[in-house]
């Protein structure tokens, strides 16, 4: 194993949206350096770092995947993060722990959005480069990609390359900083080639905006520029590293992944241009006294680390991959995990590239690592010495916002779901389930409707249990609107001792949210005491099943205000009947009503979709309270039934080309539209009582 200083490590994640050229990118760089013996291709299923079924079923990444590659002077980690807002958390742990973002465009032709901002956003101020991908593609060009580029970011861009051809035939790249071209042939394979005479002015032009560029980053060089002296090749190097590193240049590069062409430019970007480890700034984080605390990228330092990724091996088990920050991890030692206050012991530890391992230790001071089954240890979690404890803040899980019904097929799929559950939450606790209480139905939630087929579709294959989805039933309640009485007699009277109870009871109406209310006006003794309580549980079990579609009860005074005993027959089961059938009856008489919970929706939103996104919500029958603008974006806030939204998250995506995102929590019950009673009392497949529609 080489030995490495750590200023010539290099973490970097690659961010884009979902079909960008992340992974292949990640596979050409793999197979340039010769850390893959081929080139491996997210379309045919070869990829190394798509390696989960599910991955090669749906040709795209779901979860981020690290890799590492040698040059003759680097190290280089690499993440491969998915992208796909259903995702995010994966990729938002992933830059958690880089020390750059390379950020792949698709060529395009023309003015399009490439979708990039959100990705861009969520680097925030980590030193980026550009790659333009796929530029060996027909009708696309690098001058209008750039040019959508900068437009979408509103930033400056600074190419640093430019291709020679276009289309199939883009045959190589210039490097306008080194003036040299580079041929490409498909394989990881390329030839050094005089700059064409064609491009060479461009080249030469292209050279002095980048000059131009850095020497406004500092007086010194801009004034020796405006007096026309030459500044040098390693100046400007040094100089772009500098401005890249404080995320004030935005260098763009470009070429194809699948055709191998510009990798090993990107490949030089990224040593060159990108910071090392100990080049960042203190990663901070709290000591047991909840104090801010703060290490230097020092190998002198204690330990720390961030867990930024949990795989779950159904052989393996748990593989936690991290990152050190500072100090050392040694393979078959011991650490403190900080976030749960826990010793860990550690096996061997590997580095990876897709799922294949490699030994390797210590991990030292900007290293990223793997170690398995740790005990305690999750996604988020802080290893330190015991001595020296600090937590990193962990990343902040996505709110689950569609849940769906599962059913297990068989017995043995529901004895093995809870435990594949658990395994499959170990490594992505953006999953939550539960049985719903009132509905009993087992429910997944999770960031949107692909996260939950693929966790249902991972059940299916990695753990063998099968299960089916169903929309979620809606928690329905109800209630009443007027005000009546009713009598309720139960009397039995055949040989022996018979049963005898009877309860007159008002029912009316409370406030939403006013709950139930019991209220005794028995005057004289016409009931005895010890049976109040009889009446009052039998209404209260009679409140679990209303009388238009069976939901519970809510919002309701109960009044016992006369009735008779039986000196003999009376019985505490009497009465507990009496109080069920008198509340009953009385309740089919005061003009039920059925409620549906009201969720409070806040959807973010670009700009343009504005009028669309408010038109759906209208269709939902729900109602816009407000509107707020949100750097460059917009807020509705609106109020939408439940039932209207069970499956808002694929909708939304799909009116707002997955730009929009929503929030949605429980608002309030409201009386459902008279239209739509009908429907419900079938889905709740009770016969139908009397009601007040
Ligand atoms: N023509 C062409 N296709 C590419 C290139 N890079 C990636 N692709 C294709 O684009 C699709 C998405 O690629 P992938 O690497 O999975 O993108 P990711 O979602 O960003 O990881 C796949 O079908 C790739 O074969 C490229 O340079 N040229
Ligand atoms: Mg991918």
């Amino acid at each position: 194993m080489k030995e490495y200083g750590r200023e010539s490590v290099r973490n970097v994640a690659l961010v884009a949206p979902h079909g960008a050229g992340k992974t292949s990118l990640a596979e050409a760089l793999l197979y340039l350096h010769g850390a893959t013996d081929k080139l491996g291709k997210v379309d045919d299923g070869s990829s190394v770092l798509d390696y989960e079924s599910e991955e090669k079923h749906r040709r795209m990444s779901i979860n981020s995947h690290v890799a590492f590659f040698e040059t003759k002077t680097h190290i280089v980690n690499l993440i491969d993060t998915p992208g796909f807002l259903n995702f995010l958390y994966e990729t938002e742990n992933a830059i958690r722990v880089v020390d750059g973002a390379v950020i792949v465009a698709a060529a395009v032709g023309g003015d399009v959005s490439l979708q990039l901002r959100k990705y861009w956003d969520m680097t925030g101020d980590l030193p980026k480069i550009i790659f333009i991908n796929k530029l060996e593609k027909e009708n696309t060009s690098f001058e209008s990609t750039l040019g959508s580029i900068s437009k979408e970011l509103g930033v400056k861009l600074l190419p640093i390359t430019l291709p020679i051809g276009q289309h199939h035939d883009l045959s190589g790249v210039v490097d306008v900083i080194e003036m040299k071209a580079y041929k490409y042939g498909g394989g990881a394979g390329f030839e050094e080639i005089p700059v064409p005479a064609e491009l060479e002015e461009a080249a030469r032009s292209q050279r002095e905006k980048v000059i131009e560029s850095v020497a406004e980053l500092d007086d010194e060089l801009l004034e020796k520029y405006l007096e026309g002296e030459a500044i040098d090749e390693g100046k400007i190097i040094t100089m772009l590293h500098e401005g890249i590193r404080e995320a004030k240049i935005f260098p763009v590069l470009l070429g194809s992944a699948t055709h191998m062409a510009g990798i090993n430019l990107l490949s030089d970007a990224i040593s060159k241009y990108l910071p090392s480890p100990v080049e960042r700034k203190s990663i901070e984080g709290l000591n047991p006294a909840g104090e801010k605390t703060e290490r230097k990228p020092d190998g002198n330092e204690p330990l720390t680390a961030y867990i930024f990724k949990t795989i779950s091996d159904p052989y393996a088990g748990k593989i936690s991959i991290f990152r050190v920050f500072s100090g050392a991890i040694n393979g078959d030692s011991a650490v403190y995990n900080s976030t749960k206050h826990a010793k860990e012991k550690l096996g061997h530890l590997h580095r990876l590239v897709g799922k294949k391992e490699f030994p390797y230790s210590p991990a030292s001071t900007g290293d990223i690592a793997a170690v398995n089954k740790l005990k305690d240890a999750s996604t988020g979690d802080t290893l330190t010495d015991e001595a020296h404890q600090m937590v990193i803040e962990a990343v902040e899980l996505p709110p689950a916002v569609l849940s769906y019904a599962i059913e297990p097929k068989s017995r043995n799929d529901e004895d093995k779901l809870n435990p594949s559950l658990a395994r499959i939450q170990e490594e992505d606790p953006t999953i939550h389930y539960r049985i719903d209480e009132e509905t009993k139905e087992f429910l997944l939630s999770g960031t949107g409707q692909s996260h939950v087929e693929v966790v249902v579709n991972k059940l299916r294959d990695t753990y063998g249990v099968n299960v089916e989805l169903k929309k979620p039933r809606v928690p329905y309640r109800e209630t009443i609107k007027g005000k009546a009485k009713a009598e309720g007699k139960y009397i039995k009277q055949t040989g022996g001792r018979g049963q005898y109870g009877d309860a007159w009871l008002e029912v009316e109406a409370l406030p939403r949210g006013g709950g139930f209310e019991f209220v005794n006006h028995i005057v004289g003794g016409v009931i005895p005491k010890n049976f109040i309580p009889s009446v009052e549980k039998g209404v209260i079990e009679a409140m679990k099943k209303g009388v238009s579609a069976g939901y519970p009860v809510v919002d309701m005074k109960v009044t016992l205000f006369d009735g008779k005993y039986h000196p003999v027959d009376s019985s505490d089961i009497a009465f507990q009947i009496a109080g069920s059938m008198g509340f009953r009856k009385a309740m089919e008489d005061a003009r039920p009503v059925i409620l549906e919970p009201v969720m409070k929706m806040d959807i973010t939103i670009p700009d343009e979709c504005m009028g669309d996104v408010i038109g759906d919500v209208n269709s939902r029958r729900g109602k816009v309270s407000g509107v707020d603008s949100l750097n460059g974006s917009h807020v509705v806030r609106a109020l939408i039934p439940m039932a209207e939204v069970l499956t808002y998250a694929p909708e939304l995506r799909s009116i707002t080309s997955g730009r929009g995102t929503f929030s949605m929590d429980f608002s309030h019950y409201e009386e459902v539209p008279d239209h739509m009673v009908s429907k419900i009392v079938e889905e709740a497949g009770v016969k139908t009582a009397a009601h007040d529609h």
